[in-house]
Protein backbone atom coordinates (compact mmCIF):
# COMPACT_ATOMS: atom_id res chain seq x y z
CA UNK A 1 0.00 0.00 0.00
CA UNK A 2 1.45 3.34 -0.99
CA UNK A 3 -0.20 6.71 -1.03
CA UNK A 4 0.03 8.25 -4.29
CA UNK A 5 -1.38 11.91 -3.64
CA UNK A 6 1.33 12.54 -0.84
CA UNK A 7 5.04 13.28 -0.51
CA UNK A 8 5.96 14.14 3.06
CA UNK A 9 9.02 16.28 4.06
CA UNK A 10 10.54 16.14 7.33
CA UNK A 11 12.12 19.26 8.68
CA UNK A 12 15.62 17.44 10.27
CA UNK A 13 16.75 20.49 11.62
CA UNK A 14 18.42 24.07 11.81
CA UNK A 15 22.01 23.99 13.70
CA UNK A 16 20.29 22.08 16.66
CA UNK A 17 21.87 24.35 19.10
CA UNK A 18 19.03 23.76 21.41
CA UNK A 19 19.94 19.84 21.97
CA UNK A 20 23.79 20.54 21.92
CA UNK A 21 26.22 19.28 22.82
CA UNK A 22 24.04 16.35 21.72
CA UNK A 23 24.37 17.61 18.07
CA UNK A 24 27.78 18.19 18.37
CA UNK A 25 28.93 15.59 16.60
CA UNK A 26 26.06 14.58 14.37
CA UNK A 27 22.68 15.96 12.87
CA UNK A 28 19.31 16.05 14.80
CA UNK A 29 17.65 13.71 12.91
CA UNK A 30 20.87 11.06 14.31
CA UNK A 31 20.25 11.43 17.40
CA UNK A 32 19.70 8.42 19.41
CA UNK A 33 16.39 7.98 21.38
CA UNK A 34 14.43 5.22 23.50
CA UNK A 35 17.75 3.88 23.78
CA UNK A 36 18.26 2.09 20.30
CA UNK A 37 16.26 4.35 17.76
CA UNK A 38 17.02 7.88 16.07
CA UNK A 39 14.40 11.15 15.86
CA UNK A 40 14.03 10.65 12.47
CA UNK A 41 13.04 7.21 13.08
CA UNK A 42 9.58 8.37 14.41
CA UNK A 43 8.04 10.82 11.78
CA UNK A 44 9.74 8.31 9.34
CA UNK A 45 7.31 5.45 11.39
CA UNK A 46 4.23 7.43 11.38
CA UNK A 47 4.67 8.16 7.61
CA UNK A 48 5.12 4.30 6.82
CA UNK A 49 1.92 3.58 9.17
CA UNK A 50 0.11 6.11 6.86
CA UNK A 51 1.30 4.20 3.98
CA UNK A 52 3.17 7.81 3.11
CA UNK A 53 6.35 6.29 1.85
CA UNK A 54 7.79 9.03 -0.28
CA UNK A 55 10.12 10.69 2.25
CA UNK A 56 12.81 13.54 2.10
CA UNK A 57 14.75 14.32 5.20
CA UNK A 58 16.01 17.83 4.97
CA UNK A 59 18.75 18.85 7.43
CA UNK A 60 21.33 21.49 7.74
CA UNK A 61 24.57 18.96 7.61
CA UNK A 62 24.46 15.39 6.34
CA UNK A 63 26.43 13.60 8.64
CA UNK A 64 27.78 10.22 8.26
CA UNK A 65 25.83 8.44 11.20
CA UNK A 66 22.83 9.68 9.39
CA UNK A 67 23.44 8.49 6.01
CA UNK A 68 24.45 4.86 7.94
CA UNK A 69 21.37 4.70 9.74
CA UNK A 70 18.54 5.82 6.66
CA UNK A 71 20.81 3.72 4.39
CA UNK A 72 21.04 0.27 6.33
CA UNK A 73 17.50 1.09 7.80
CA UNK A 74 14.66 2.13 5.11
CA UNK A 75 14.71 -1.04 2.35
CA UNK A 76 11.59 -0.69 0.20
CA UNK A 77 10.83 -2.85 -3.12
CA UNK A 78 12.67 -1.94 -6.24
CA UNK A 79 9.26 -2.49 -7.38
CA UNK A 80 8.01 0.13 -4.98
CA UNK A 81 7.63 4.03 -5.55
CA UNK A 82 8.73 4.06 -1.85
CA UNK A 83 12.00 5.70 -0.49
CA UNK A 84 13.55 7.86 2.02
CA UNK A 85 15.94 10.66 0.51
CA UNK A 86 17.89 13.29 2.85
CA UNK A 87 18.30 16.68 1.22
CA UNK A 88 21.13 18.40 2.76
CA UNK A 89 21.55 22.25 2.25
CA UNK A 90 23.31 22.49 -0.45
CA UNK A 91 25.69 25.42 -1.73
CA UNK A 92 25.00 26.21 -5.01
CA UNK A 93 25.48 28.96 -7.73
CA UNK A 94 21.92 30.12 -6.97
CA UNK A 95 22.07 29.30 -2.94
CA UNK A 96 25.34 30.24 -1.23
CA UNK A 97 23.72 29.99 2.09
CA UNK A 98 22.53 27.37 4.52
CA UNK A 99 18.55 27.04 4.94
CA UNK A 100 17.93 30.34 6.51
CA UNK A 101 14.26 28.58 8.15
CA UNK A 102 11.91 25.60 7.80
CA UNK A 103 10.29 27.87 4.84
CA UNK A 104 14.10 28.07 3.42
CA UNK A 105 14.55 24.72 3.44
CA UNK A 106 11.95 23.61 1.34
CA UNK A 107 12.32 26.25 -0.73
CA UNK A 108 15.74 25.41 -1.62
CA UNK A 109 14.57 21.59 -2.56
CA UNK A 110 11.63 22.60 -4.42
CA UNK A 111 13.19 21.15 -7.75
CA UNK A 112 13.87 17.99 -5.99
CA UNK A 113 9.93 17.74 -4.95
CA UNK A 114 8.82 18.92 -7.72
CA UNK A 115 10.33 15.48 -9.88
CA UNK A 116 7.75 13.41 -8.42
CA UNK A 117 3.63 13.38 -8.74
CA UNK A 118 1.98 14.47 -5.51
CA UNK A 119 -1.40 16.52 -4.76
CA UNK A 120 -0.62 16.82 -1.04
CA UNK A 121 3.13 17.81 0.51
CA UNK A 122 2.75 16.95 4.28
CA UNK A 123 5.38 18.89 6.22
CA UNK A 124 6.72 17.52 9.36
CA UNK A 125 9.33 18.44 12.33
CA UNK A 126 11.90 16.08 12.91
CA UNK A 127 11.74 16.35 16.75
CA UNK A 128 9.04 15.53 17.85
CA UNK A 129 7.30 12.07 19.84
CA UNK A 130 3.92 11.22 19.07
CA UNK A 131 2.18 8.11 17.09
CA UNK A 132 -0.36 9.71 14.22
CA UNK A 133 -2.12 8.67 11.46
CA UNK A 134 -1.74 11.17 8.95
CA UNK A 135 -4.75 9.97 6.85
CA UNK A 136 -6.82 11.19 9.27
CA UNK A 137 -5.61 14.46 8.47
CA UNK A 138 -5.61 13.95 5.13
CA UNK A 139 -9.16 12.68 4.79
CA UNK A 140 -10.02 16.32 6.87
CA UNK A 141 -7.83 18.16 4.56
CA UNK A 142 -9.63 16.93 1.37
CA UNK A 143 -12.59 17.04 2.86
CA UNK A 144 -12.98 20.66 4.02
CA UNK A 145 -11.78 22.20 0.44
CA UNK A 146 -8.75 23.87 2.67
CA UNK A 147 -5.21 24.69 0.78
CA UNK A 148 -3.80 24.59 4.15
CA UNK A 149 -3.78 21.79 7.23
CA UNK A 150 -2.42 22.66 10.37
CA UNK A 151 -2.48 19.61 13.04
CA UNK A 152 -3.94 21.41 16.20
CA UNK A 153 -3.46 20.91 19.97
CA UNK A 154 -4.33 22.04 22.90
CA UNK A 155 -2.44 23.59 25.25
CA UNK A 156 -2.21 25.80 29.04
CA UNK A 157 -1.39 29.52 29.05
CA UNK A 158 2.14 28.46 30.29
CA UNK A 159 2.58 26.62 27.17
CA UNK A 160 1.25 28.95 24.70
CA UNK A 161 4.89 31.57 24.17
CA UNK A 162 6.41 28.06 22.63
CA UNK A 163 3.78 27.64 20.04
CA UNK A 164 1.96 29.50 17.11
CA UNK A 165 -1.56 30.06 18.86
CA UNK A 166 -4.44 29.78 16.52
CA UNK A 167 -7.86 31.10 16.66
CA UNK A 168 -10.70 29.31 14.67
CA UNK A 169 -14.13 30.03 13.50
CA UNK A 170 -16.93 26.98 13.67
CA UNK A 171 -16.28 25.25 11.09
CA UNK A 172 -12.62 24.97 12.16
CA UNK A 173 -11.14 27.20 9.68
CA UNK A 174 -7.88 29.44 11.31
CA UNK A 175 -9.04 32.95 11.23
CA UNK A 176 -6.13 34.45 13.31
CA UNK A 177 -2.26 32.69 14.08
CA UNK A 178 0.28 34.50 16.36
CA UNK A 179 3.95 33.04 16.46
CA UNK A 180 4.92 32.26 20.01
CA UNK A 181 2.97 35.39 21.30
CA UNK A 182 3.92 37.01 24.11
CA UNK A 183 2.31 36.49 27.47
CA UNK A 184 0.74 40.04 27.83
CA UNK A 185 -1.39 39.21 24.09
CA UNK A 186 -2.48 35.84 25.47
CA UNK A 187 -6.08 36.62 27.41
CA UNK A 188 -7.55 37.20 24.02
CA UNK A 189 -6.75 34.17 22.29
CA UNK A 190 -8.36 31.40 23.39
CA UNK A 191 -10.31 28.98 21.48
CA UNK A 192 -13.39 26.18 21.24
CA UNK A 193 -11.55 23.18 23.27
CA UNK A 194 -13.42 20.28 24.14
CA UNK A 195 -14.46 19.87 28.65
CA UNK A 196 -12.02 17.63 28.88
CA UNK A 197 -8.80 20.72 27.78
CA UNK A 198 -10.69 22.90 30.13
CA UNK A 199 -10.62 20.81 33.07
CA UNK A 200 -6.69 20.72 32.68
CA UNK A 201 -6.73 24.46 32.02
CA UNK A 202 -5.49 23.59 28.18
CA UNK A 203 -7.57 26.88 26.88
CA UNK A 204 -5.76 27.59 23.59
CA UNK A 205 -4.98 26.05 20.41
CA UNK A 206 -1.53 25.52 19.45
CA UNK A 207 0.01 24.02 15.94
CA UNK A 208 1.93 21.04 16.15
CA UNK A 209 4.42 22.66 13.43
CA UNK A 210 2.65 19.37 11.10
CA UNK A 211 1.39 20.66 7.70
CA UNK A 212 -0.49 19.97 5.04
CA UNK A 213 -0.19 22.32 1.55
CA UNK A 214 -1.82 21.82 -1.55
CA UNK A 215 0.71 21.25 -4.13
CA UNK A 216 -0.12 24.47 -6.68
CA UNK A 217 -0.31 26.74 -3.39
CA UNK A 218 3.23 24.98 -1.95
CA UNK A 219 4.80 26.12 -5.38
CA UNK A 220 3.04 29.53 -5.68
CA UNK A 221 4.00 30.31 -1.91
CA UNK A 222 7.99 29.21 -2.68
CA UNK A 223 8.13 31.67 -5.27
CA UNK A 224 8.70 34.49 -2.44
CA UNK A 225 12.19 34.46 -1.28
CA UNK A 226 11.79 36.30 1.43
CA UNK A 227 9.38 33.88 3.80
CA UNK A 228 11.66 31.73 5.64
CA UNK A 229 9.99 30.10 7.78
CA UNK A 230 6.79 28.68 8.57
CA UNK A 231 5.94 29.59 11.56
CA UNK A 232 7.04 33.04 11.40
CA UNK A 233 5.59 34.38 8.06
CA UNK A 234 4.05 31.48 5.25
CA UNK A 235 1.22 30.54 8.10
CA UNK A 236 0.85 34.30 9.18
CA UNK A 237 0.45 35.66 5.75
CA UNK A 238 -1.88 32.77 4.36
CA UNK A 239 -4.27 33.83 7.15
CA UNK A 240 -7.54 35.53 5.12
CA UNK A 241 -6.27 34.22 2.23
CA UNK A 242 -6.20 30.63 1.74
CA UNK A 243 -8.71 28.35 3.37
CA UNK A 244 -6.81 26.80 6.87
CA UNK A 245 -8.10 23.73 8.26
CA UNK A 246 -7.47 23.31 11.86
CA UNK A 247 -6.88 19.85 12.45
CA UNK A 248 -7.58 18.69 16.51
CA UNK A 249 -5.25 16.10 17.43
CA UNK A 250 -6.32 13.73 20.63
CA UNK A 251 -3.21 11.80 21.13
CA UNK A 252 -0.19 12.18 22.88
CA UNK A 253 2.08 14.49 21.12
CA UNK A 254 5.41 16.05 22.60
CA UNK A 255 8.22 18.14 21.12
CA UNK A 256 12.05 17.10 22.25
CA UNK A 257 13.69 20.24 21.01
CA UNK A 258 15.75 21.04 23.86
CA UNK A 259 17.37 18.65 26.41
CA UNK A 260 14.85 19.30 29.08
CA UNK A 261 12.17 18.02 26.98
CA UNK A 262 14.42 15.58 25.51
CA UNK A 263 15.12 14.10 28.49
CA UNK A 264 11.83 13.79 29.95
CA UNK A 265 10.51 12.29 26.90
CA UNK A 266 12.86 9.99 27.16
CA UNK A 267 12.57 8.71 30.69
CA UNK A 268 8.54 8.91 30.10
CA UNK A 269 9.20 5.77 28.82
CA UNK A 270 9.76 4.20 31.73
CA UNK A 271 6.40 4.70 33.16
CA UNK A 272 3.90 1.93 33.77
CA UNK A 273 1.65 2.77 30.73
CA UNK A 274 3.97 5.63 28.48
CA UNK A 275 2.34 7.78 27.12
CA UNK A 276 4.36 7.18 23.81
CA UNK A 277 3.78 3.29 23.02
CA UNK A 278 6.56 1.58 21.60
CA UNK A 279 5.14 -1.86 22.35
CA UNK A 280 1.81 -1.40 19.94
CA UNK A 281 1.70 -3.43 17.33
CA UNK A 282 -0.56 -1.22 15.03
CA UNK A 283 1.99 1.62 14.73
CA UNK A 284 5.20 -0.18 14.97
CA UNK A 285 8.43 2.48 15.27
CA UNK A 286 10.79 1.27 12.87
CA UNK A 287 14.51 1.72 13.22
CA UNK A 288 17.88 -0.26 12.19
CA UNK A 289 17.49 -3.94 12.74
CA UNK A 290 20.79 -4.64 14.52
CA UNK A 291 21.18 -8.44 15.46
CA UNK A 292 22.58 -8.27 18.66
CA UNK A 293 22.33 -10.37 21.72
CA UNK A 294 19.58 -10.28 24.31
CA UNK A 295 20.75 -8.53 27.45
CA UNK A 296 22.54 -10.02 30.23
CA UNK A 297 22.16 -9.13 33.68
CA UNK A 298 24.18 -10.71 36.30
CA UNK A 299 25.11 -10.41 39.74
CA UNK A 300 23.00 -8.45 42.85
CA UNK A 301 21.31 -6.59 40.51
CA UNK A 302 17.68 -4.73 40.90
CA UNK A 303 16.15 -3.06 38.04
CA UNK A 304 13.14 -1.00 38.29
CA UNK A 305 10.95 1.19 36.29
CA UNK A 306 13.47 0.89 33.47
CA UNK A 307 13.73 0.40 29.54
CA UNK A 308 16.67 -1.87 28.87
CA UNK A 309 17.82 -1.95 24.98
CA UNK A 310 19.17 -5.45 23.78
CA UNK A 311 22.87 -6.55 23.63
CA UNK A 312 23.89 -4.81 27.12
CA UNK A 313 25.95 -6.19 30.13
CA UNK A 314 24.93 -5.56 33.31
CA UNK A 315 26.86 -6.41 36.18
CA UNK A 316 25.89 -6.08 40.03
CA UNK A 317 24.06 -2.92 39.30
CA UNK A 318 21.32 -0.80 40.42
CA UNK A 319 19.04 0.68 37.80
CA UNK A 320 15.84 3.17 38.69
CA UNK A 321 14.36 5.28 36.17
CA UNK A 322 16.39 5.03 33.77
CA UNK A 323 16.27 4.13 29.90
CA UNK A 324 19.46 2.14 29.01
CA UNK A 325 20.89 2.19 25.25
CA UNK A 326 22.21 -0.32 23.24
CA UNK A 327 24.97 -2.63 24.21
CA UNK A 328 25.73 -0.69 27.22
CA UNK A 329 28.29 -1.89 29.71
CA UNK A 330 27.53 -1.30 33.66
CA UNK A 331 30.04 -2.57 36.34
CA UNK A 332 29.77 -3.79 39.75
CA UNK A 333 28.18 -1.65 42.39
CA UNK A 334 27.40 1.13 40.18
CA UNK A 335 23.80 2.99 40.63
CA UNK A 336 22.28 4.56 37.63
CA UNK A 337 18.85 6.61 38.26
CA UNK A 338 17.02 9.13 36.10
CA UNK A 339 19.37 8.80 33.53
CA UNK A 340 19.11 8.05 30.20
CA UNK A 341 22.64 5.95 28.89
CA UNK A 342 22.29 6.29 24.93
CA UNK A 343 24.58 2.97 24.90
CA UNK A 344 27.95 2.43 22.53
CA UNK A 345 28.25 1.96 18.57
CA UNK A 346 30.61 -1.49 19.22
CA UNK A 347 31.67 -3.84 21.55
CA UNK A 348 35.04 -4.32 22.78
CA UNK A 349 36.40 -7.86 23.08
CA UNK A 350 37.26 -9.14 26.15
CA UNK A 351 41.46 -9.14 25.40
CA UNK A 352 41.13 -5.47 24.60
CA UNK A 353 38.95 -5.09 27.83
CA UNK A 354 41.97 -6.98 29.80
CA UNK A 355 44.65 -5.01 28.64
CA UNK A 356 42.83 -1.72 29.01
CA UNK A 357 42.50 -2.74 32.71
CA UNK A 358 46.50 -3.77 33.30
CA UNK A 359 47.27 -0.46 31.63
CA UNK A 360 44.69 1.69 33.88
CA UNK A 361 43.01 2.64 30.48
CA UNK A 362 39.36 3.20 30.85
CA UNK A 363 37.43 0.83 29.14
CA UNK A 364 33.74 1.66 27.31
CA UNK A 365 31.06 1.87 29.73
CA UNK A 366 30.26 2.59 33.12
CA UNK A 367 32.78 1.60 35.80
CA UNK A 368 32.54 0.23 39.06
CA UNK A 369 30.68 1.99 42.20
CA UNK A 370 29.49 5.45 40.06
CA UNK A 371 26.65 7.04 41.08
CA UNK A 372 24.57 8.72 38.05
CA UNK A 373 21.87 10.76 38.12
CA UNK A 374 19.59 13.48 36.18
CA UNK A 375 22.30 12.47 33.33
CA UNK A 376 22.22 11.60 29.53
CA UNK A 377 25.16 9.30 28.82
CA UNK A 378 25.64 10.12 25.05
CA UNK A 379 27.47 6.90 22.91
CA UNK A 380 31.07 5.06 23.22
CA UNK A 381 31.33 6.97 26.62
CA UNK A 382 34.36 5.86 28.88
CA UNK A 383 33.13 6.32 32.41
CA UNK A 384 35.93 5.10 34.88
CA UNK A 385 35.27 3.76 38.61
CA UNK A 386 33.35 6.00 41.55
CA UNK A 387 32.79 8.22 39.32
CA UNK A 388 29.84 10.81 40.63
CA UNK A 389 27.02 12.72 38.24
CA UNK A 390 24.70 13.99 40.59
CA UNK A 391 22.84 16.13 38.18
CA UNK A 392 20.05 17.82 39.71
CA UNK A 393 18.50 21.55 40.55
CA UNK A 394 21.53 22.00 42.26
CA UNK A 395 23.83 22.20 39.36
CA UNK A 396 24.64 25.40 37.58
CA UNK A 397 24.61 25.65 33.54
CA UNK A 398 28.29 24.61 32.49
CA UNK A 399 30.27 23.43 29.49
CA UNK A 400 33.65 21.68 29.57
CA UNK A 401 35.36 19.29 27.14
CA UNK A 402 33.28 16.65 28.88
CA UNK A 403 30.02 16.98 29.75
CA UNK A 404 27.28 20.37 29.97
CA UNK A 405 25.13 21.12 32.62
CA UNK A 406 21.33 22.48 31.13
CA UNK A 407 18.38 22.84 33.87
CA UNK A 408 20.04 20.66 36.28
CA UNK A 409 20.21 17.96 33.53
CA UNK A 410 24.08 16.75 33.04
CA UNK A 411 25.27 15.24 29.56
CA UNK A 412 28.30 13.57 28.93
CA UNK A 413 29.36 14.32 25.54
CA UNK A 414 30.11 11.35 22.83
CA UNK A 415 33.16 9.22 23.65
CA UNK A 416 34.02 11.22 26.64
CA UNK A 417 36.34 9.68 29.13
CA UNK A 418 35.92 10.57 32.58
CA UNK A 419 38.79 9.75 34.79
CA UNK A 420 38.14 7.47 38.19
CA UNK A 421 36.63 9.11 41.27
CA UNK A 422 35.34 12.35 39.18
CA UNK A 423 32.64 14.01 40.75
CA UNK A 424 30.17 17.02 39.42
P1 LIG B 1 9.51 25.60 16.32
O1 LIG B 1 9.59 24.16 16.66
O2 LIG B 1 10.12 26.57 17.27
O3 LIG B 1 7.99 26.05 16.02
P2 LIG B 1 11.38 25.67 14.22
O4 LIG B 1 12.52 25.90 15.11
O5 LIG B 1 11.26 26.48 13.00
O6 LIG B 1 10.03 25.86 14.89
O7 LIG B 1 11.41 24.10 13.85
C1 LIG B 1 10.43 23.33 13.23
C2 LIG B 1 11.09 22.06 12.75
O8 LIG B 1 11.90 22.33 11.63
C3 LIG B 1 12.02 21.39 13.76
O9 LIG B 1 11.94 20.00 13.60
C4 LIG B 1 13.37 21.89 13.38
O10 LIG B 1 14.38 20.99 13.75
C5 LIG B 1 13.23 21.98 11.88
N1 LIG B 1 14.05 23.02 11.29
C6 LIG B 1 14.23 24.28 11.76
N2 LIG B 1 15.02 24.98 10.96
C7 LIG B 1 15.37 24.15 9.94
C8 LIG B 1 16.20 24.28 8.80
N3 LIG B 1 16.82 25.41 8.55
N4 LIG B 1 16.36 23.20 8.01
C9 LIG B 1 15.73 22.05 8.26
N5 LIG B 1 14.93 21.86 9.32
C10 LIG B 1 14.74 22.90 10.15
C11 LIG B 1 7.20 25.36 15.04
C12 LIG B 1 6.10 26.27 14.51
C13 LIG B 1 5.15 26.63 15.64
C14 LIG B 1 4.62 25.36 16.25
C15 LIG B 1 5.78 24.50 16.73
C16 LIG B 1 5.33 23.16 17.26
O11 LIG B 1 6.69 27.43 13.93
O12 LIG B 1 4.08 27.43 15.14
O13 LIG B 1 3.76 25.67 17.32
O14 LIG B 1 6.65 24.22 15.64
O15 LIG B 1 6.42 22.48 17.80
P1 LIG C 1 26.24 7.93 16.50
O1 LIG C 1 25.44 6.68 16.59
O2 LIG C 1 26.45 8.43 17.89
O3 LIG C 1 25.68 8.96 15.63
P2 LIG C 1 28.34 7.15 14.56
O4 LIG C 1 27.39 7.25 13.48
O5 LIG C 1 29.60 7.92 14.48
O6 LIG C 1 27.68 7.49 15.98
O7 LIG C 1 28.68 5.63 14.76
C1 LIG C 1 27.80 4.66 14.42
C2 LIG C 1 28.45 3.55 13.62
O8 LIG C 1 29.87 3.60 13.69
C3 LIG C 1 28.07 2.20 14.09
O9 LIG C 1 27.55 1.52 12.97
C4 LIG C 1 29.37 1.53 14.59
O10 LIG C 1 29.41 0.22 14.13
C5 LIG C 1 30.44 2.33 13.99
N1 LIG C 1 31.58 2.60 14.87
C6 LIG C 1 31.84 3.75 15.51
N2 LIG C 1 32.99 3.69 16.19
C7 LIG C 1 33.49 2.48 16.02
C8 LIG C 1 34.71 1.79 16.48
N3 LIG C 1 35.61 2.39 17.26
N4 LIG C 1 34.87 0.52 16.09
C9 LIG C 1 33.97 -0.06 15.30
N5 LIG C 1 32.84 0.52 14.82
C10 LIG C 1 32.60 1.76 15.18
Amino acid sequence: MINKSTLAIILGGGQGSRLSPLTESRSKPAVPIAGKYRLVDIPISNCINSDIKRMFVLTQFNSASLNQHIKNTYHFSHFSLAFVDILAAEQTPDNPTWFQGTADAVRQCMTHFMNHDFDYALILSGDQLYQMDFNEMIKAHEKSGATISIATLPVTAKEAPEFGILKTDSENFISSFIEKPNVSLLPEWTSEVSEESKAEGKLYLASMGIYIFNRELLVELMKNPDTKDFGKEIIPQAIGKQKILSYQYEGYWTDIGNIDSFFEANLGLTDDIPKFNLFDNSSKIYTRARVLPPSKITGASTVDKSVIAEGCIINGTTIEHSVIGIRSRIDFGSSIINSYLMGNDYYQNIDEIRTNQMHGIINIGIGERCFINNTIVDKNCRIGNDVRLNGGKHLEDANTDLYTVKDGIIVVKKGAVIPDGFTI
